[in-house]
């Protein structure tokens, strides 16, 4: 007997025997809003108190069971009944109760799930606590419930990491009872009718303590420590192994309450309000205007990549990663060994890391062919050239593949900063043609840049998209400009610090007011990890200098890989300041002028940081990035902008833009430099906001 979920009822009920099957209908990804927590709890309620209710089954309509809490209410006040009180609500029922899993179980849901007694998984579901992506940590009691299911040491590793694991995986952790093999939900009800029938008492997993009394707490604190050494200035890592811990230490309910106390703590933080604008940024990213949500990816079985150098390897490693069969092409045979050698020993470093199996690196290089023969590419969906940044070996190349690839094949470019238009021109299907700008290492790094040419057709850009996705990427669609998103700030961002060397900072300073702001490294230690001999030749090729760098270069110090650049590195890996430079810098300040002084933090980050945000509004202006959140994720996901920051837009915002506005007006009259000049949509941002 049926009771239909209505439009404003996402919770239906329907009775098979004793057992009365739940189901919530809340697309696309059953979130856990108010508009289904409040129904569910009254349905519960209804039938903890019905007594043919033997059993209760809770189910999902849709692709997922319950992807966690709704993160669009966080930030708002929270409509009662919260998840903890459904949860306790649940806990409580001395029927047995039975989370049927499909799809997701992930955050809130899984959270739910473990509410009820018993968890009946599908053998594809996916089971997680993610919420430390979201810079915060499981709040509706995932803390101490999971340990107590799976362990400390499992659990500490699943609320880190925030990755889902497998049904399989989650069976072996104790964490799921059984998988379901005849339909999902007729094997839950069949699961629970059995229970049922074996009778009470169900115990709830609050009161599993024997995994939790278990727990080698000498391995928890190591491993706890080695979480805190990875967290780089989050604060949501070092939470969780708080609330394992306390699940360790304290009585359930203590423990609880910690957990709900470090809660509140993150979800009204900066740092998660960041990682939460980038979630949705992540999302937002595959919205492109002009191109209809109808519009389908075309199939890619097979990619073609011409070049096996730094890039070409990567590139080949992140589709080898992702499943995906690829052909390497290489203009001589020596090349290509070298590409592919290189590849097997970074394989090889992951296999004796412990980071990947042995299985799995020869099933990857089962999917890599290697040959120099362009005929190869006739059976690719999709070809990359990735060979030297040279226009007219690029265009050769390109017309080369225009010969041998059959139609619908998308063609692409690894170009960093020549004319995607341009090269487009060189092979005959324009609209088939768009850039693939990835970063290095390629198979680490995630962002990639989609470069939309003026012909490229809407579902070429939709199936790149999807494929990245499906790759582990991070995509956004760009427009067509010198460097385009990412290196066109990078560029902008680098415009003034060498006037902060002449003027007394050193690089250093410099490097250490980048690393204290949240960065990996800073521009110094960055230059000399890419090679100096880079943007030498690229500043050469546009009759632009820079006065230190170039003096550098001319020294033969092209950074790391000559054991001296901005620093020295007598280890080959540890920058040491060089007093040879610093004299350099000293003389060349004195001979311009320049009376050296301390300069502030303050002061470095607003001559480098600013200048790239107001590019990224030029670039906003320009329609080259659709929106803000997408310059963001260029840069959280491509150059290290710190996560726990949002991005360099949303940072902007939260810092205020009109006294950015005033800092760059303060530079560009100091210097005259046009990177300090506020741009339309600054300065029309701040006049809007200044109305508000
Ligand atoms: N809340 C609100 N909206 C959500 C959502 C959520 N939890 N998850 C997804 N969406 C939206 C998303 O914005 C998009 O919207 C659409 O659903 C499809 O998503 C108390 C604190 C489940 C693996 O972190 O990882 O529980 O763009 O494009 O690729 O402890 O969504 O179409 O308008 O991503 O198939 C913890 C988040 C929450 C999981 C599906 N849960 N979701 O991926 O689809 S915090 C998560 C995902 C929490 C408790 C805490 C993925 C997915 P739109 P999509 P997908
Ligand atoms: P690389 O010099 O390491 O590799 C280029 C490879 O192309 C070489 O192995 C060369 O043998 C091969 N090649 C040259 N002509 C060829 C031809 N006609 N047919 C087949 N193979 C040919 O260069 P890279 O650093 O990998 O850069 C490749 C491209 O990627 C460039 O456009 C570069 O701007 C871009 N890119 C580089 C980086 C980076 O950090 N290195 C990042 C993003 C994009």
């Amino acid at each position: 007997m049926a009771e239909a979920a209505s439009s404003e009822n996402k919770v239906s009920v329907e009775h098979r025997g004793g057992v009365a099957i739940v189901t919530i209908d809340n697309p696309p990804v059953n979130a856990l809003s108010f508009s289904v927590r409040k129904p569910l709890h009254d349905t519960l309620v209804r039938l903890r108190d019905d007594a043919a209710t033997a059993a209760i089954v809770l189910t999902c309509a849709g692709r997922t069971f319950i992807a966690g809490a709704d993160i669009t209410e966080f930030g708002k006040p929270m409509q009662d009944p919260d998840l903890r009180a459904l949860i306790a609500l649940l806990e409580a029922i001395e029927k047995p109760t039975v989370a049927a899993i499909h799809g997701t179980a992930l955050g809130g849901g899984l959270e739910l799930a473990l509410g009820c007694h018993f968890r009946v998984a599908d053998k594809a579901a996916k089971l997680g606590l993610p919420e430390v992506k979201l810079g915060l940590l499981p709040g509706a009691g995932g803390t101490v419930r999971l340990p107590a299911l799976v362990g400390p040491l499992k659990a500490l590793d699943m609320i880190t990491s925030g990755a889902p694991i497998a049904a399989t995986e989650a069976l072996e952790a104790g964490l799921v009872d059984t998988l379901a093999t005849d339909g999902l939900v007729a094997d839950a009800a069949a699961f629970a009718a059995v229970k049922a029938a074996e009778g009470g008492p169900f115990v709830a997993v609050r009161s599993r303590r024997d995994k939790i009394a278990a727990a080698d707490r000498e391995q928890l604190e190591a491993r706890i420590k080695a979480v805190i050494a990875k967290a780089k200035g989050l604060r949501a890592p070092v939470a969780c192994t708080e609330a394992v811990r306390n699940a360790v230490l304290l009585p359930f309910d203590e423990a609880l309450a910690a957990e709900r106390a470090l809660f509140v703590e993150l979800v009204t933080s900066d740092q998660s309000r960041a990682q939460r604008h980038l979630f949705f940024a992540e999302r937002e990213a595959a919205k492109v205007a002009g191109v209809d949500k109808s519009v389908k990816p075309r199939p890619i079985h097979r990619v073609g990549i011409i070049g096996a150098g730094t890039m070409g390897g990567g590139i080949a490693m992140a589709f080898a990663n992702g499943g995906i069969a690829v052909t390497l092409v290489e203009a001589a045979h020596e090349a290509l060994q070298r590409g592919l050698e290189r590849i097997e020993k970074n394989y090889a470093i992951s296999v004796s890391r412990g980071s990947l199996s042995d299985a799995a690196k020869a099933a990857r290089m089962a999917l890599l062919s290697g040959t120099t023969d362009y005929a190869a590419l006739a059976d690719c969906d999709l070809i990359i050239e990735a060979v030297f940044e040279d226009m007219a070996v690029k265009k050769e190349v390109l017309a080369s593949i225009d010969k041998v690839a059959k139609p619908g094949t998308i063609i692409a470019t690894n170009t960093s900063y020549l004319d995607v238009n341009a090269l487009a021109a060189s092979v005959s299907r324009p609209q088939d043609f768009a850039g693939m700008h990835f970063f290095s290492p390629a198979n680490i790094m995630k962002l990639l840049e989609i470069v939309r040419g003026k012909d490229t057709a809407p579902d070429v850009l939709v199936t790149l998209l999807s494929l990245a996705r499906s790759i582990g990427k991070v995509p956004v669609v760009v427009g067509v400009c010198h460097g385009f998103v990412g290196n066109r700030m990078l560029t902008a961002r680098g415009a003034d610090v060498e006037a902060l060397l002449l003027e007394g900072a050193s690089p250093a300073d410099v490097d250490k007011a980048f690393t204290d702001f949240g960065w990996p490294m800073g521009p110094f230690q960055m230059w000399d990890l890419a090679g100096l001999d880079i943007s030498w030749r690229n500043r050469k090729a546009l009759g632009k200098t820079a006065l230190i760098a170039d003096w550098l270069c001319e020294q033969g110090r092209f950074g790391q890989k000559t054991g001296r650049g901005f620093y020295l590195y007598a280890d080959g890996r540890t920058a040491q300041p060089d007093p040879e430079l610093a004299i350099h810098i000293a003389n060349e300040a004195k001979r311009l002028g320049i009376a050296p002084r301390v300069i502030s933090a303050e002061e470095i980050i607003e001559r480098t940081l600013y200048p790239l945000i107001n590019e990224g509004s030029r670039i906003l202006e320009e329609g080259i990035a659709a929106r803000e959140s997408d310059v963001d994720l260029v840069w959280v996901n491509g150059y290290g902008f710190p996560l726990g920051k949002g991005g360099p837009m949303f940072w902007a915002r939260q810092k205020g833009l009109s006294g950015i506005v005033d800092r760059l007006n303060h530079w560009h009259q100091q210097t005259g430099k046009d990177v300090f000049k506020p741009s339309e949509w600054l300065k029309a941002t701040t006049a809007e906001q200044t109305v508000r």
